[in-house]
Order: C-alpha cells, then structure tokens, then sequence
C-alpha cells in the first residue's frame, strides 16, 4: 500500500464499497457469487467493519443472524437467503428433520467457530467512543442480544464437550471454518463416502482455476458427513454415535476460550455476574484445553481424532491457538517466536509476513489451494487482535503493517497465494473487506 494518507483513504473507501455492495439490507452476503448468503463467523467479522460505517447497521446484522439462533443454542454457520445457486442449500441440509431449528429461516445445520462476543464488545466499543444515540442503540443491544449469546456458548461446552474436555468437538471440517486444511487430512481418509444423492457443485465455476478449491473428492466427503447428520435428526448424541468425523479443534477451542472470556466481561458490565462466572468458567475450561493440546517437541497445539484417540500434528495455523485464548506464558513466548520464526511470517520467500494457513516448509503446504497455504486477511487480522488484547502491540503492528500492504491491491481477496501476493479465491470477500476497515480505524 502507498504509505501516505491518499493510499489509506482509497483503501478504506473501496471497503465500505465492499460491504456497501454486499448488502442485502438484513444481512451482507459473504461474497458475491461464492457465498450468497449469510454465514456465522464472517458476520462477526463484517459486523466489526460495519461498526466503523453504521453502528446501527452493524447492530442489525449481528441480530439477523441471532434470528437463525436453534432453540438449543446453536447458531447456525450459514443464514439462507434467497438467491439460487449455492451448494448445499436448504434442499440438501433439511434441517426440517431437526426438533431445534428454528421456524420461518432457512439454516444449514452445523456451526461455525465462536466469534461473535468480539464483535459485540467491538461494536460497543466504537459505540460508546461515539455516544448518543450510537451508545444507547448497543446498550440496548447487548441487554436484549445477552441471553442469545450466553445461550450458544452454553451450548458449545455441553452438547460438543460433554465429558468437559476442554476441547470443541467438530462433526464437519466446515464447522472449523478451515475447510479443507491439512488439518483434515487424517481423520477424512477414514470418511468413506458410498452410495449417496448425486449432487452438482457450483463453487468451482466462480473462481479463476478451480484448483484453489477443495477437490470433488473432499467434496463428496463433506456432503457424505451432511447427509449422515440429516440421518440422525440432528440429533448430537445419536451424531456422535454414527458420523465418520469426530475431532476435536484445537482453534475453535480456543476462540470459545477468549470468547468466553470477553462474555463474561460484557455479561458482568450488564450486572449478570452469575452469567459471568459461568463464562469464566467455560474460558478456564477451554484455555486449559488449548494447553493440554499442545505439543511439547514442535511447540503447535494440536487437534485429536475422537474415532482413533490419535493427536494430529500437522503444522498448520491452528496450531497457534494459544496466541489466541493465552493460559501459559511460556508456550505463548515459544509460539510468538515462532510465528515470526523462518517457518511461518519470517519464511524468506514470502511476499508480505503474515501467517501462512499452512507452513511453507510443511509436506503439505500448498500455496494456491484454499486453506492448505494461502494466507487469509481475516486470520491475520484474528491474531493481531489477540495479539494487542495480550498487550502485545509490537506483534499487532507488525502484523497490521504487512496486511496493509497486502490489502492495498483493492482486491480484497478470500486468499493470497503467499509467495507472489496473487488474490485468490472469491473478490470483493465482505470479511477482508471489514478487516480492512478495521485495521486502518
Ligand atoms: C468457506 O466455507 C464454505 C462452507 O462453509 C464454502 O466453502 O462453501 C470457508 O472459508 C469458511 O470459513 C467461510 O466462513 C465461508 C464463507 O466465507 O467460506
């Protein structure tokens, strides 16, 4: 990016065009043609850019997606709106089967990583900077929106940590938000997909080479895993007893953690300090977790594979957990050097030092193909938030620094193939667009 004032208004002002066109009114799709309709963990994100456009507005899009909320807690990883074109849709998903879905929306049936707290205590944030009227509309948003949240929180460390692990148990890599990381690999090659509905992708004929994203033999895998959970109602236990995939995500456990962590701050500011204890509770749970997970030899936490008990180790971002939810001073020191060390940001080939979603010194990295190397906006923009949360604004610099500069080609890519700076995936992605927004605010 030009290092001067004009270079950082002409970005600002092409991401609010962004996340202007992107909008529905309700909701904001999460990218034009890709993704068409609302999705869980990108609103969170949309709606921290939003907050530096229209507090209000951001307010609005953090309630649509509470409307989708399941009556257990669940809140759902993708919000259906109307367009055509995306698959799967509701047709597939069916989640009419279910005895939780809510009525009169559309939803998929899984969820996406817990996010949402950042964005609520952001938006309040930046409302209370304002004031006025600004300050009194998220007020009221947090007073009414709390037990939603609380509730899917809840939700999270009963139904996917029944024995108090500290871990998240995932039944879909789509519910990880990584969807076809490394990360996958093992506990999919023990996902045989057999006779099922014949189905036709649609993803690959909205991106430039359909090699940067998942292959059809993933893809027939995650639809597999789809109709299996429609086979069980939905139902979590009778999940558990007949899916092919059961892991424990190490990422979304931590961001449960520091989520949680933030709820409670924000329930105990709403005077419900019993509903803030139960969060801090959920925070230590899950932090401790995150800990335990963690590999003493390469220094990465670790998913497992609830089939097989087997740890995972591959050297992906996710491994980084514990810069996100912290609990351990000396892992937290070791994973800092390492992000910044030659096999992630310090590698010496990249084009801009931001974590590659896989290590490029991993057997498995791939530069151009979705979660399995490319560098993604939205996770930088994750760990420098932590980061500065930590106190650790010298690592949140240098990070804002590298993705400004990597913002500034106005693509506002899904992705970046890290060694050439090419935009990949989908354009015009709304939750690039708001980090975007958000670093330069
Ligand atoms: C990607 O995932 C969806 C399925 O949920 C897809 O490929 O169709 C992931 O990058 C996910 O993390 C993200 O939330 C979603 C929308 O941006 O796209």
């Amino acid at each position: 990016m030009e290092d001067d004032t004009a270079g950082t208004a002409r970005l600002g002002d092409a991401a609010a065009d962004v996340l202007r066109r992107n909008d529905l009114g309700h909701l904001t799709v999460a990218a034009p043609e890709l993704y068409p309709h609302q999705w869980s963990w990108d609103t969170a994100f949309i709606a921290i850019g939003l907050s530096h456009l229209s507090v209000s507005r951001a307010i609005t899009e953090m309630s649509s997606l509470l409307t989708a909320q399941w009556r257990r807690g669940m809140i759902p990883h993708i919000v259906f709106d109307t367009a055509p074109g995306y698959f799967p849709g509701p047709e597939r998903w069916r989640t009419a089967v279910a005895s939780d879905a809510p009525a009169g929306v559309q939803t998929s049936g899984i969820c996406q990583p817990p996010v949402h707290s950042v964005a609520v205590a952001r938006i309040l944030d930046q409302a209370r900077r304002r004031g006025g009227a600004d300050r009194r509309a998220a007020e009221e948003f947090l007073t009414e929106s709390l037990d939603g949240w609380l509730a899917w929180h809840r939700w999270l460390a009963t139904s996917r940590d029944p024995e108090g692990s500290g871990l998240v148990e995932i039944h879909h890599s789509w519910e990880s938000g990584m969807d076809n990381s490394p990360r996958w690999d093992a506990p999919y090659s023990r996902v045989d997909a057999g006779e099922m509905e014949p189905f036709t992708r649609n993803d690959t004929t909205h991106v430039t080479d359909a090699a940067e994203r998942p292959t059809d033999a993933e893809y027939r895998r995650y639809i597999w895993l789809v109709d299996q959970m429609v086979a069980a109602r939905y139902d979590e236990e009778a999940i558990r007893r007949t899916i092919d995939f059961r892991v424990a995500d190490v990422f979304a456990s931590a961001l449960l953690a520091l989520s949680s962590e933030i709820l409670a701050e924000l329930a105990a500011g709403a005077g419900r300090h019993r509903d803030a204890r139960d969060m801090e509770e959920i925070a230590a749970r899950f932090r401790s977790g995150v800990i335990a997970a963690v590999s003493p030899r390469s220094g990465l936490a670790q998913d497992r594979d609830l089939r097989t008990g087997a740890w995972l180790p591959t050297a992906t971002i996710g491994g980084f957990a514990p810069l996100l939810c912290g609990g351990d001073v000396a892992v937290v020191r070791r994973q800092r050097e390492l992000l910044l060390g030659p096999e992630w940001c310090g590698h010496p080939d990249l084009r801009h030092a931001v974590p590659p979603s896989t290590s490029p010194t991993s057997p498995e990295f791939r530069p151009r193909q979705y979660w399995r190397g490319p560098q993604w906006p939205v996770i930088t923009w994750l760990f420098g938030w932590a980061a500065r949360r930590r106190g650790d604004e010298a690592l949140e610099g240098q990070l804002r620094e590298e993705s400004l500069r990597q913002l500034g080609d106005l693509r506002f890519a899904e992705y970046y193939e890290p060694f050439t700076g090419e935009a990949l995936g989908s354009r015009s992605q709304s939750w690039t667009a708001a980090v975007a927004l958000d670093w330069l605010a």
